[in-house]
């Protein structure tokens, strides 16, 4: 624990406060799988996942959080820690979050795909008929949810998003995260990796509206290796496959609490982490962590 003083769980991160404009964001090595927070951690994940954020932030130019990842400004931390934060966490200026989640989709799968078979659902009021599980849709869509008390992201119609945000707002998030989307989805296509969706979160900042949390990483977004993609079937996720493959193996019925993963799945799936930072950023991940001194 850090003498910093604590501001937020997520499941797999940690937010603390460095004062009174920025905080600490930290992406923890911990994995859910089947929405349960399995025994062991991944090692290196949590500098996976921040390592594919920073890249994004770079890339993409957009106005977002990000301050610094050099902890040096940082009085309160001991060495060890510093040791464990490296390559895992940014300085972020503190935004008020808005409240709804921004989901991009450009493929119908997850929920969506779900809403879609039963008839409709808030995600597919601007779908066309006849589409298939994973099919690539006409165009990306802007498919608003809220963090439901559930746990679970509830998504909810445009109506309802442009009641709770006002117009100008919806057509200011819609307009951003569509934009992201696209230039990350071309980024990926050109490494063999289709982005299938994604989810944003903005907050305002000093009368800026700002991209905040985690960008486009594997756990905040859905990456499919492009020649795994058959529309009509369901697509192997690149990270996760692997230990939840594991996990069905054993039988589990995903009631806590969760088989402990042995030596070889931890390994195996820290290689599919590592893989996937260097197909979605294109960079080498032993040099990240060189740079991170980590
Ligand atoms: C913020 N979260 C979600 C993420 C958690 C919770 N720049 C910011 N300013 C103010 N608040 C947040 C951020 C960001 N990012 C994000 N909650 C608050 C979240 C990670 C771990 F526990």
């Amino acid at each position: 624990m850090l003498a910093l003083p604590h501001v937020a769980s997520g499941k797999v991160r940690e937010i603390y406060e460095v004062d009174a404009s920025h905080l600490l964001f930290v992406a923890t090595d911990r994995i859910s799988a089947y929405d349960v927070i399995l025994a062991q951690p991944i090692p290196d994940k949590g500098r996976v996942l921040t390592g594919v954020s920073l890249h994004f932030f770079d890339l993409l130019g957009t106005p977002n959080h990000l301050v610094t990842t050099d902890l040096d400004g940082v009085e309160e931390l001991t060495d060890d820690q510093r040791v464990y934060l490296a390559g895992r966490s940014m300085v972020v200026r503190r935004a008020e979050v808005i409240p709804v989640e921004c989901v991009v989709r450009g493929y119908l799968y997850g929920s969506s795909w779900r809403e879609y078979q039963q008839g409709g659902g808030p995600t597919t009021e601007h779908l066309p008929a006849g589409l298939e599980m994973a099919d690539r849709l006409p165009e990306p869509i802007f498919t608003p949810a809220t963090k439901a008390t559930t746990g679970h992201d509830e998504n909810i119609t445009e109506a309802d998003t442009r009641r709770r945000l006002g117009d100008e707002l919806f057509e200011e998030l819609r307009r951003r995260s569509l934009e992201i989307y696209l230039r990350a989805a071309e980024y990926a296509a050109e490494r063999g990796v289709i982005l299938a969706d994604t989810k944003f979160e903005f907050g305002h900042a000093d009368g800026e509206l700002l991209l905040i949390d985690e960008v486009l990483t594997p756990d905040s977004s859905r990456y499919w290796p492009a020649d795994e993609w058959r529309p009509g079937q369901a697509v192997p996720s690149f990270d996760k496959q692997f230990v939840r493959d594991w996990l069905d193996s054993t039988g589990w019925d995903h009631a806590p609490p969760p088989p402990d993963l042995p030596p070889e799945v931890i390994e195996g799936t820290r290689s599919r982490y590592v893989e996937a930072y260097e197909r979605i950023t294109g960079a080498n991940f032993a040099d990240y962590l060189e740079a991170a001194g980590a």
